[in-house]
């Protein structure tokens, strides 16, 4: 299994030189509107001629693409951002709670009549609310991503909640913090966030009850970026009910310790596999698309993970060998611990999502 996961980072690797994604050449991308986290390193994105994709093709991830630079250019059909409002139970205080707010995408022609898939996104450790999409009214280079995508029908119309784990007023942004509070964010999320959001906008929940949030788990998926994929796992491990679909993106599993994908990976991947059989789903039930850089700072434990998961695989199924497949991990080359390579990795997965069967 460690030998078919090594080949298989090496032919990832090898398509993505032929395909010249590594960050290399040409010219640098505009510069990003979007508030820079503590942990941006600051490398100039580099963009290749746009890539013409078919609207009826579905990709495959076998090839993470640069961002064609039309696809951060303004699309003629905008969707906005707005902020929603909603209360939690105070971070210290049970008896307390405490006024919060995340930013949603709504896409352009959004219908309340139609429903819509919802993908809840969070950032890494020192971002906020804003490190998606600026604020309301603005438009961050992943939002005129999201906008042209749609626009060129490579996928649905969708929403993108985009919360954060700290405090709104947060001034600490040390990692033991982080890992405290995204190892508590699941509950925020499903008791809190979710029913407001989906009592407010129109999605495949028929009601915000627990029945009516887990009849609709097809159509939710959960992803972040290093803490929020930290996070990520978690929500995997306590909210299958909820979600089908998993993005982690540049952060391993921290449910044995902090960076346990790393140090206890074979653990790690127990815990991962004990949470599913737990839970009433099985491995026809979920997707996880795990992506991260080679030279990302938290490669090596999320490799670490994803290998011992190889060897869980009558849970986790690279491939279909032992039934439908329900996870892919994908490695760019050269790709380090930041948001461009984020923005970038969103761009291939987005239109992914809601079509597992591919
Ligand atoms: C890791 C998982 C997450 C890691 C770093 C992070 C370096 C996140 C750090 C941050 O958001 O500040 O394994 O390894």
């Amino acid at each position: 299994m460690k030998k078919k996961i090594a080949l298989f980072l090496a032919a990832m690797m090898s398509v993505c030189l032929l395909a010249a994604c590594g960050n290399t050449d040409t010219a640098s991308a505009p510069a990003s509107s979007q508030p820079q986290s503590t942990e941006e390193e600051t490398e100039p994105q580099t963009q290749e001629e746009a890539v013409t994709v078919p609207a009826d093709s579905i990709p495959t991830l076998d090839e993470i693409r640069e961002v064609p630079a039309a696809y951060l250019q303004e699309s003629d059909q905008p969707g906005t951002i707005e902020r929603v409002d909603y209360q939690t139970a105070s971070y210290t205080d049970p008896d307390e709670t405490q006024d919060k707010y995340a930013y949603i995408y709504i896409p352009y022609g959004y219908d309340e009549t139609q429903q819509y898939d919802v993908l809840y996104l969070l950032h890494g450790g020192g971002g906020s609310v804003e490190t998606c999409f600026g604020g309301e009214g603005q438009s961050s280079e992943l939002k005129r991503i999201l906008d042209n995508l749609i626009a060129n029908g490579e996928m649905e119309p969708l929403l993108v909640v985009t919360p954060t784990f700290y405090p709104m007023d947060n001034t600490d942004n040390s990692v033991s913090t982080a890992g405290e509070l995204v190892a508590r964010f699941p509950d925020e999320l499903v008791n809190d966030l979710i029913p407001t959001v989906e009592s407010q906008y129109s999605t495949y929940a028929e009601n915000t009850d627990p029945q009516g949030l887990t009849a609709s788990r097809d159509h939710r998926a959960f992803g972040g970026f290093s803490m929020g994929s930290v996070t990520t796992w978690y929500v995997f491990m306590e909210n299958l009910d909820y979600f089908h679909t998993f993005i982690p993106i540049s952060g391993d599993c921290w449910a044995i310790t902090t960076q346990g994908g790393g140090s206890r990976p074979e653990e790690t991947a127990e815990a991962l596999e004990q949470a599913l059989g737990d839970s009433s789903y099985g491995p026809e039930d979920f997707f996880i698309y795990a992506i991260t850089g080679s030279e990302d700072i938290a490669y090596p434990m999320m490799s670490s993970q994803i290998e011992a998961m190889q060897d869980l695989p009558d849970s986790f199924h690279f491939g279909t060998e032992n039934g439908v497949e329900n996870i892919r991990f994908a490695v760019l080359d050269g790709g380090v611990h930041n948001y461009n390579y984020v923005r970038q990795y969103l761009y291939n997965l987005m239109p992914l999502l809601w079509h597992p069967e591919t």
